[in-house]
């Protein structure tokens, strides 16, 4: 379709999946994680498989001057963003609230909240010049429901959950689409950054089971940003079938 998709978090999980399910649709990608050779392997890749033209960002979402200054100076070619995937964001740790590490917290608040803000301000200005466009942001339902040791990462996807219908409201007048996508338990690397490597905790997480995968996830932000442009969904939340809340599981 030759749309420009920005995508956040592209170098593992769902931001991954999301650029293969684009480019396969004949998009061009701008791809944004902080480890680099993995953008550069999975361009590599794209541009084998599929001939798709891909600008990539090495950067930390928390770094608001690198963040302002890659999205104020993309190339021209590369300024008229279609879609935004605005979906990098982690969570570190699952403790009780008296005894969490407070850097965690410090670095989900700074990277689900804070850089999540800077990366979708510089695309909101460049998408209201055009006077059109589509952001989706990734929330979860831990955004939805609070869980117990879930505390702050909860807090900052709730932030996702209401910055979304604020940035829905505000951008209206420019002909903007705000779609939130809320899912629940999927297996990406989310759990082993979770766990800070631990594969064997973080492998857990899905036992008895069958969660999402990160194809699921990318399947529905590419349906709901190829439907027509009087069409926008605002919020979706998507679990699994064994998943009732975040923390209802029927399991095996
Ligand atoms: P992954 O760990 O598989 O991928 C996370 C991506 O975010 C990576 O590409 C990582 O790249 C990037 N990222 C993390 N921190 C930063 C940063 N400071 N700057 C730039 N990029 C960063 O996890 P998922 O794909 O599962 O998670 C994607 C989003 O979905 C997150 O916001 C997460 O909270 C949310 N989510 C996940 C669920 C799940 O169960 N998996 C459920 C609900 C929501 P790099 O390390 O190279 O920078
Ligand atoms: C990730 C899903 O339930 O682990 O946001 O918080 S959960």
């Amino acid at each position: 379709m030759n749309r420009t998709i920005f995508i956040t978090g592209a170098s593992a999980g769902f931001g991954k999946a999301c650029a293969e399910q684009f480019a396969a649709n004949g998009d061009r990608l701008i791809l944004l994680a902080r480890r680099a050779e993995r953008l550069k392997a999975l361009a590599d890749q794209l541009t084998a498989e599929f001939g798709t033209s891909t600008h990539l960002i090495a950067a930390d979402v928390r770094d608001q001057q690198a963040i302002t200054t890659a999205i104020n100076d993309l190339p021209a070619e590369w300024s008229k963003i279609d879609v935004l995937v605005n979906n990098a964001g982690l969570a570190l740790g699952r403790d009780y609230f008296e005894e969490a590490d407070l850097s965690d917290w410090n670095t989900m608040i700074d990277t689900n909240v804070k850089g999540f803000l800077y990366v979708a301000q510089a695309v909101a200005k460049k998408m209201s010049a055009n006077k059109k466009g589509h952001i989706l942001n990734i929330g979860s339902i831990a955004g939805k429901e609070v869980y117990e040791k879930g505390n702050v990462y909860c807090a900052t996807k709730f932030a996702v959950d209401a910055i979304s219908k604020a940035m829905r409201i505000d951008l209206l007048r420019h002909g903007i689409k705000v779609t939130s996508i809320h899912p629940g338990a999927a297996e990406t690397e989310f759990s082993l950054v979770r766990f800070k490597g631990d594969a064997e905790t973080a492998k857990k997480v899905y036992d008895g089971f069958t969660p999402l995968s990160a194809q699921d996830i990318a399947s529905t932000i590419f349906y709901c940003a190829g439907l027509p442009s009087h069409v926008c969904i605002n919020d979706l939340t998507i679990t699994c079938t064994q998943q009732g809340s975040s923390i209802h599981f029927r399991k095996d």
